[in-house]
This record gives C-alpha cells, sequence and structure tokens, in this order.
C-alpha cells in the first residue's frame, strides 16, 4: 500500500504510522515550562504536522505515578503515594489538555491496565530467563526501617563530585549511579549514614546485550540520532554496560509477580517505559483501534521524546527489555532536548523556581500559543537554553503582534474596507507579484523537512519567514495609498496577500494551533492539511471571509513586572530558608583524627574546566612540596582565569580518586555561605594592623 501522506524526507517513506511516546511525567508535582520545552510542545509540533501531512500517528502520554520521587512527596505531606498522584495526575492531564497537547491517550501506570502489562512483561522475561536473580547487601536505614533505593539514599557522585547525587541518577552530570557508587551515602529519611542487609533482586544483564546495542546505535544510528544523545549512549557503551536491578524493595508500585516477594516491586524505570505501552492498549479499549501495529509492526516509526537526562532509559534500557520480549520495534529516533533554565538559573521543584503551567493558565488566559511560540523558539536542541519575561514580552510584541498578526490584520481589514470581504481575483500580477508567490511555494517543504528532523527552532523561524515576507510584501506596496488611482492593483495586492494568509493558518497550526483555529474562521477555510498549503490559490475569487479580530495583543510592562516580581519573591523565600536551613552538624571526631590531617597553604598555577562536567575545575597546585593536580567543584562560582595565582587551602593527604576521568590529589578548602555560594577558605595572614598577606 502507498503512503498515503506526503512526508519532506525520504527517509520515512518505509512507514506507514508513526508511534510518539513522550516522557510520562512524575505525578508528584505540576508541569513547568521546562518540560513543555525540552518534550512536549516539540512532540506537539511533530505529531499535529504528521497529521496534518495525512500520516496515521498514535501520540501517547501519561503520568508516571511509582518510584521514590512519589513516596517521598507522600511522606512529606503525611498522605498515601495514591492520595499524591491522584492530585497531580488530573492537574497535568487538565494542563495539557487546556495548553493543546494533542495526546490520543493521556493514561497512568498506577491504572489496573499498566499493573498488568508491566507485569505480563516482567513474567514474560522472566520465564525467558532474561533476568538473573542475585542476593546482595543493600542499603538499609534501620531507624526508617527500609531498603534505601534510589532517592532514599544520596551522597557524593564518584563522577564529578555532586554532592546531592541519588542512587539512581546524579542530576548535575546525569550519570545513572547504583546506591553503592555513592561516596559518603546517607539516608535521605533519617539524614543518617545507613546500614549493609542482604537482599534478593533481578538485574537485566546489559552486559550480554552490548553487542547488538552497538550495532544497533553506534553503528546504525550514527548519522540520524542528534550528537547530545548519540554521545551519551556511546560513551555508555563504551564504558562497558552492567546488569541492572529491575526490582526494588519497596510496597509503591507494580508487585513482583513472583511467589515469596512480598515488600518488592519492579523499578520504576523498569514498569514507566511500558506505561507507553499500557496507554496504547489503554486507547485500543476505548477506541477500538488494534493497537499492536503500533508497537509491532516493522513499519511503524517509534520516536520517544524525553528530555536529556532520561536518555539511556530509553536508549539502552527499554530497547533492551524490547528486544528480549520479542514481538516489539525499537525506537526510530530518540530526539532528546538539553534543558530550558529559567532567568539564568536552572529549573527546581523543591526551590519553586519554575513558570507552572497551570499557574500561567490562569494569569495569561487564552495565550497558549505566546507560551508555545515563545518555548518553540528557545527548544534546547543542542544546548540549555533560558527563558526570560522580557524575551516573552519581546517576542510576542514584535514577532507575533508587529509581524505574524499586523500582516494578517491589513490584508483581512483591507479586504472587508474596499471589497466588502470578499477575496479578489488574483491576476494582473506584475514580476513582484509572481517573485513572491514563486517564494512562498517553498515554505510548506522548509518547514516541514526541518520538523521531521526535530528542528523546531528553525521550522518556527521559517514559518516567521513567511510571514516576514508578506508584511514586507503588504508594506512596500502600500495599498492603502493606491485605492483611489487604481482599485484594480488593490485587488491584486490584497488577492496575493491574502494566499500568504491562508498558507501561514495552515502551517502554523502545529506551532500556534489556537491561532490557526481563530484564523481559518476569519478566512473560512477550515480542514486543510499541509499538501494545501503548496496551493498556489487556497482563496479563490469571490471567497468570503469571516468575522475579523485580532489575533495577538500587546503585552505591557507590567504584566511583565508582576511575574519578575513574583520570582524575585520566590528567590527571597528561598534565601531566607537557606539562612535557616543549615546542615547538621556531622559527628564529633578524635583530636588524633584532626591530628591526621595535613593541611597547607598553595597557589594555584593552573586551572582548566573538564569536559561533560558543568561544576568541576581541574587545578594545578604548587604546594610547596610538590606540583600536584586537584578536581574542585567550584566551575560554577568560578573561571579558570580568575583564580590564577590564587593562594588557598588544601588538605594533602586525602586519598587520590578519579572525577570525570582526571586524578585529584588532595581537596582545596572551600566554605559555603547562607546563599549557598562557595568561598576559598583564606590562605592570607591577617597581622595585628589588618594588614593581609595577599
Ligand atoms: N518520569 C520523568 C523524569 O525522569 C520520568 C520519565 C519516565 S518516561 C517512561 O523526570
Ligand atoms: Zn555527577
Amino acid at each position: 500500500m502507498t503512503q498515503s501522506f506526503t512526508v519532506m524526507s525520504t527517509k520515512d517513506t518505509q512507514f506507514k504510522r508513526y508511534t510518539v511516546t513522550s516522557a510520562l511525567p512524575y505525578a508528584n508535582g505540576p508541569i513547568h515550562i521546562g518540560h513543555l520545552a525540552g518534550v512536549y510542545v516539540p512532540a506537539d509540533i511533530y505529531v499535529r504536522y504528521l497529521r496534518s501531512a495525512g500520516a496515521d500517528v498514535l501520540f501517547i502520554g501519561g503520568s508516571d505515578e511509582h518510584g521514590v520521587p512519589i513516596t517521598i512527596k507522600a511522606r512529606q505531606q503525611g498522605i498515601s503515594p495514591q492520595q499524591v498522584v491522584d492530585t497531580y495526575h488530573e492537574l497535568i492531564k487538565t494542563s495539557f489538555e487546556a495548553f493543546g497537547i494533542s495526546f490520543d491517550i493521556y493514561s497512568r501506570t498506577s491504572a489496573p491496565i499498566h499493573h498488568k502489562t508491566a507485569s505480563d512483561f516482567f513474567r514474560s522475561l522472566y520465564e525467558k530467563g532474561v533476568f538473573e536473580e542475585k542476593t546482595s547487601n543493600q542499603y538499609y536505614d534501620p531507624e526508617a526501617r527500609q531498603f534505601l533505593a534510589d532517592r532514599y539514599i544520596s551522597g557524593t557522585c564518584p563522577h564529578c563530585g555532586y554532592e546531592k547525587a541519588y542512587g539512581d541518577q546524579c542530576e548535575n552530570c546525569g550519570t545513572s549511579l547504583s546506591p553503592m557508587d555513592l561516596i559518603r551515602p546517607t539516608s535521605t529519611l533519617s539524614g543518617k549514614a545507613p546500614i549493609l542487609k542482604e537482599t534478593k533482586h533481578w538485574y537485566l544483564p546489559l552486559n550480554k546485550d552490548e553487542s547488538w546495542l552497538r550495532q544497533w546505535i553506534v553503528v546504525g544510528h550514527k548519522d540520524d540520532w542528534k550528537t547530545n544523545v548519540y554521545g551519551q549512549c556511546k560513551s555508555w557503551i563504551d564504558n562497558g554496560l552492567h546488569p541492572r536491578a529491575v526490582t526494588r524493595d519497596l510496597d509503591w508500585g507494580v508487585k513482583v509477580p513472583l511467589e515469596n516477594t512480598e515488600g518488592k516491586v519492579l523499578y520504576v524505570w523498569f514498569d514507566a517505559p511500558i506505561g507507553y505501552i499500557s496507554a496504547a492498549r489503554e486507547w485500543s479499549e476505548k477506541t477500538g483501534n488494534d493497537w499492536q501495529p503500533y508497537w509491532k509492526s516493522p513499519d511503524t516509526k517509534l520516536v520517544h521524546f524525553i528530555g536529556k537526562d532520561n536518555i539511556v532509559f530509553h536508549c539502552i534500557i527499554f530497547p533492551a527489555m524490547l528486544k528480549h520480549e520479542g514481538s516489539y520495534i525499537l525506537p526510530e529516533n530518540v530526539p532528546a532536548n538539553e534543558f530550558l533554565n529559567l532567568e539564568n538559573d536552572k529549573i527546581s521543584t523543591s526551590r519553586n523556581w519554575a513558570v507552572w503551567l497551570h499557574e500561567y493558565l490562569e494569569e495569561f488566559p487564552g495565550k497558549q500559543d505566546v507560551l508555545r511560540y515563545v518555548l518553540a523558539a528557545n527548544t534546547p536542541e543542542t544546548k540549555d537554553s533560558d527563558f526570560t519575561w522580557k524575551d516573552f514580552q519581546a517576542r510576542n510584541n514584535s514577532e507575533l503582534l508587529a509581524i505574524f498578526g499586523n500582516f494578517v490584520n491589513r490584508s483581512l481589514v483591507l479586504t472587508q474596507k474596499y471589497f466588502d470581504g470578499k477575496v479578489p481575483a488574483l491576476d494582473h500580477l506584475t514580476e513582484q507579484d509572481i517573485k513572491i508567490l514563486n517564494l512562498i511555494e517553498s515554505f510548506p517543504e522548509k518547514i516541514g523537512h526541518a520538523i521531521e528532523n526535530y528542528y523546531f527552532r528553525d521550522a518556527l523561524n521559517e514559518l516567521m519567514n513567511l510571514a516576514r515576507a508578506g508584511n514586507k510584501y503588504l508594506t512596500e506596496n502600500e495599498p492603502w495609498k493606491l485605492f483611489k488611482e487604481n482599485p484594480q492593483r488593490v485587488e491584486t495586492i490584497l488577492a496575493v496577500s491574502l494566499q500568504i494568509v491562508a498558507k501561514l493558518s495552515i502551517l502554523c497550526e502545529p506551532f500556534l494551533p489556537f491561532t490557526a483555529s481563530r484564523l481559518s474562521d476569519m478566512i473560512q477555510l477550515k480542514g486543510q492539511c499541509w499538501p494545501d498549503a503548496k496551493k498556489r490559490v487556497l482563496l479563490p475569487e469571490g471567497h468570503k471571509l469571516g468575522e475579523i479580530d485580532y489575533l495577538f495583543e500587546k503585552i505591557d510592562d507590567n504584566l511583565i513586572e508582576t511575574q519578575i516580581q513574583k520570582l524575585h519573591a520566590i528567590k527571597l523565600a528561598n534565601k531566607a530558608q537557606n539562612q535557616f536551613q543549615h546542615n547538621p552538624q556531622k559527628d564529633m571526631i578524635s583530636y588524633e583524627d584532626f591530628a591526621k590531617l595535613d593541611i597547607r597553604t598553595a597557589t594555584i598555577l593552573a586551572a582548566e574546566a573538564i569536559p561533560k562536567a558543568q561544576k568541576l575545575l581541574k587545578l594545578t597546585l604548587d604546594t610547596g612540596l610538590d606540583q600536584r593536580t586537584v578536581v574542585s567543584g567550584i566551575a560554577e562560582q568560578y573561571r579558570p582565569e580568575e583564580i590564577i595565582g590564587k593562594k588557598v587551602v588544601v588538605l594533602m593527604n586525602l586519598e587520590a580518586r578519579k572525577l570525570r576521568g582526571v586524578e585529584s590529589k588532595g581537596m582545596i578548602l572551600m566554605a559555603e555561605d547562607s546563599n549557598g555560594k562557595l568561598g576559598f577558605v583564606s590562605a592570607g595572614n591577617i597581622f595585628h594592623d589588618g594588614s593581609e598577606v595577599k
């Protein structure tokens, strides 16, 4: 059967349908602009475009309702995990709907259909003998009477030195960890050091999948996976894959479907990706469509939209699970994005440093497309990007309003004024008219090709180039000055402009669905698809326009100032909280212990960043005894060039360890102030007259 849709890039011609998944957000908090920019807006642009191009698409979403993030939230709020997920699942689902994220199904992993799908999946691998069964010592908190998995344990990351890494992942360098990897592990429940206790778990032997994963990714997806995704997968495979536990000692989650496994559940990262499949099965039950082709037919293109911290789970672990199960297809692409920052600071749920979607929808009613536009324009495709309220205002006022809205409004209002809202004849074309009609024919292909290759910023920019071209054509021809002497010329100018408006109404839909719907009402052009946008004439002579209204309105300074003040208040609240939130003093030590420390002054001779470790600097110190390398987690506060020559205090006799591949011999002493800012413990000598040795 030939394809029933026209995609631009030839590499998709072998597919008959698309399954597009977007990361399942933990139902332990609301959605914020970081989630939207990194995952959901790009995914929605992609599926809306594919549908408009006539493709058969299943767009899957849902809430990730298991795992330690949920149970920690429940413990904090003194409620049950089910109550936590019921609250946030509803909030997330309704926020996505109101924002136009067009899922075909938005499910949840606490649903019975998921528990059944996930436990059947586990049992199928178990019965194939895929898992390795291992009894080992795991960290246990005797006070909380609980094993410490994932976020129940934290410590120093062995790769980057970040001191608040979790038992499953370091949020600083993105490395996937196991609790036993952590340096100085601490229970996040009691704050105490854990003990080791014996327990049995089942492991997915990823080491046995290394060769086919290398062939599938390192060889097979070298050219079509994004550099950031390919690079992370390659380094994971090059560093050697190890067996990964797929069960946990927890009581919240999908029960392990085996005898004598009371108190054990599937690891959340084993069950959550299976949530994509159970969502498809739920969709099947709801619509009567068969879900199997979307997950099992080789002519289905499977694409996972995620953030960069989920790459290994979607590119290595889940594909290994699917491969072992044997009846599923593997993802064709996983276009993971980097992170969005807010006002140059990391978005953080715990610090309430975010723009929450549900609050935005309340405070900016009817402006979903403005936020969609700004986030799409700032998609963190290849590196972290930044959202600022000033940029939000500027893009609305000087791009959406001044270019797109202004062009559309003038074209429609002038047609209403001079020709009673009827489209004039497209004839008596001048060279300039023909030139722009030829130019605009290339936009469906340009924009479609960019979207198919996950270049959403470029695609949006091309859409705006179309609006710019229309605006420029109308401004240069000034029909409002010609009507008296040459009404026929005005007919042509507006006929040309209205074809551009019509193209915009089709091509803007993936990005600005609310605007597209309103604009197609205004021009009375409904049910158009991407291929229609290639037509030279979309609005024929005599076609009657509808009711005209403004597509966008100016966003005033006071609206933005309110938001900036809101963030300022959050910053102050965090600062105040930090001042009182000192870490509890550590256990006492004896003088003999202290006397073992060899602390000296040293001078920094050289300093340089360490690739892919945003917090670390590699320092060369002259300690008086020797010259040595010390790795220090100060890169976010100090630039290498500003600390060369500085006198510092160094702990000399700390056991050497490797951080991001660099051997560090010792540690420079830093002190943290109440704002969490790191300062050097001064090496200067203060004399009685207050002078100081520099
Ligand atoms: N719940 C999102 C996160 O890591 C995680 C995604 C699951 S997708 C199967 O923030
Ligand atoms: Zn790390």
